[in-house]
């Protein structure tokens, strides 16, 4: 069964007064067996264009078009077009769920179809993006970057939205030329790996423009807990051994080329933990990785099966472990439910965690932190 519930959960009395709950995030009260998690389903696509315009089809999906050698010959040059063929989008807007909220409010008649016990217009617990979740989960393990998470409860399902912590917007604004290189270089890869058709062969001496996006929209169950929420992936495999979606995604990463076990176990405890979360999550069967040499071309290609990450880690004491990440997400999805109990699109509650402490919440009502769309809230309450 489940770990037990944590100690602190019921909120801890402090000298007589009331303590708002907190949740616990040591990895050894979450160390259990693995929860149920069922198959993630896709429930829809969608695409954002070179402007950041929303479409509601798979118009900017790429397909998988690697190399038939582990050692890309001629070599990729990931640092091509880095100065002269770059578009980069606006980081300083703020999208929050919007383009989710567009998919999720033009398929509102369907989802409404589906039928729903509780009556809700969307027949799922939570709503969120991928990259959200794929933080609770690698929680446990982390020791450098905290997270805010905006919870509102509307219509029976709770939305969760990131918002960017202080520290993270003052890295964002003061990124080196060097980070945003390397930044570069990732979007550079996926040119070399991908072409705009099934058949096709990649042209990567086109521009690289970030406001580009295809998201697949999942549907999936962690314990009791019904999810639909929506990742950008890299390309599809039209070839491979899982032809149907989610599996048939290959998501693709570059990393720092490995020189000895030392780096390489680092690289497994933890880059791979982030890896395995971000693809897990939406059921996206592979990842395959670009291990950069140090003059930006790509060394040696690698494939990681997201199924058998854990193989790769289990021999290593000390090592995260995957059932730690998905317990503590089933536990922090139960403590929102617990905390956000009022049905109202202006209320929201932010939960706050920094590592080395406990997740606490704020309670915020009114304008201040309210991320759901007036449009959304109106569309869906008709
Ligand atoms: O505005 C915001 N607060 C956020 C917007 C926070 C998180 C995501 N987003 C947007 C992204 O721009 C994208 O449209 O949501 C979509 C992706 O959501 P996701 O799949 O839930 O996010 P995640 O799993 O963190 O990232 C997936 C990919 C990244 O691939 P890598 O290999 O680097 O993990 O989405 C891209 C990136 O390619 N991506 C971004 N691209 C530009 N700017 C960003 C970003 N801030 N975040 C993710
Ligand atoms: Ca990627």
């Amino acid at each position: 069964g489940a770990p037990e519930a944590p100690a602190e959960l019921g909120g801890s009395p402090k000298r007589g007064r009331w303590a708002p709950p907190t949740l616990p995030t040591e990895p050894a009260l979450y160390d259990g067996p693995f929860p149920f998690y069922r198959r993630p389903a896709e429930e829809g696509r969608f695409s954002l264009d070179a402007q950041r315009c929303y479409h509601p089809d798979a118009r900017q999906l790429r397909y998988f078009a690697p190399p038939r050698a582990e050692r890309p010959e001629p070599a990729f040059d990931l640092r091509h077009g880095y100065r002269d063929l770059y578009v980069r989008r606006d980081e300083g807007r703020r999208e929050g769920l919007e383009h989710l909220l567009q998919w999720v409010a033009g398929n509102r008649d369907r989802l409404r179809a589906q039928g729903d016990a509780a009556g809700r217009p969307v027949n799922a617990d939570f709503v969120t993006w991928r990259g959200h979740l794929t933080k609770v989960l690698t929680t446990p393990y982390e020791s450098q970057e905290g997270w805010l998470l905006a919870v509102s409860l509307f219509r029976g399902t709770l939305y969760v939205s990131e918002v960017e912590t202080p520290a993270a917007r003052q890295q964002r604004e003061q990124r080196s030329d060097m980070l945003q290189e390397l930044a570069y270089m990732g979007y550079k890869f996926e040119r070399y790996m991908c072409a705009d058709t099934p058949d096709g062969s990649p042209d990567p001496t086109g521009v690289v423009n970030t406001n580009e996006a295809f998201c697949t929209v999942v549907r999936t169950r962690l314990g009791s807990h019904s999810l639909l929420f929506a990742g950008e992936v890299d390309c599809a495999d039209p070839r491979g051994a899982w032809p149907e979606p989610p599996a048939c995604y290959v998501e693709l990463k570059t990393c720092k080329e490995l020189h000895s076990p030392a780096q390489r176990r680092s690289f497994y405890r933890y880059k791979l933990i982030k890896w395995w979360a971000q693809s897990f999550l939406p059921g996206v069967s592979r990842i395959v990785a670009g291990f950069r040499a140090p003059d930006g071309s790509v060394a040696t290609l690698e494939t990681f099966e997201t199924m058998k990450i854990f193989q790769l880690i289990r021999g290593d004491r000390g090592c995260w472990k995957p059932a730690v990440c998905m317990n503590f997400c089933e536990a922090f999805l139960a403590f929102l439910k617990k905390v956000v109990t009022e049905d109202d699109p202006q209320l929201v509650h932010l939960f706050a965690w920094e590592p080395g402490r406990p997740v606490s919440y704020s309670r915020h009502q009114g304008a201040e932190h309210v991320f759901l769309p007036a449009w959304y809230v109106e569309t869906m309450s008709g």
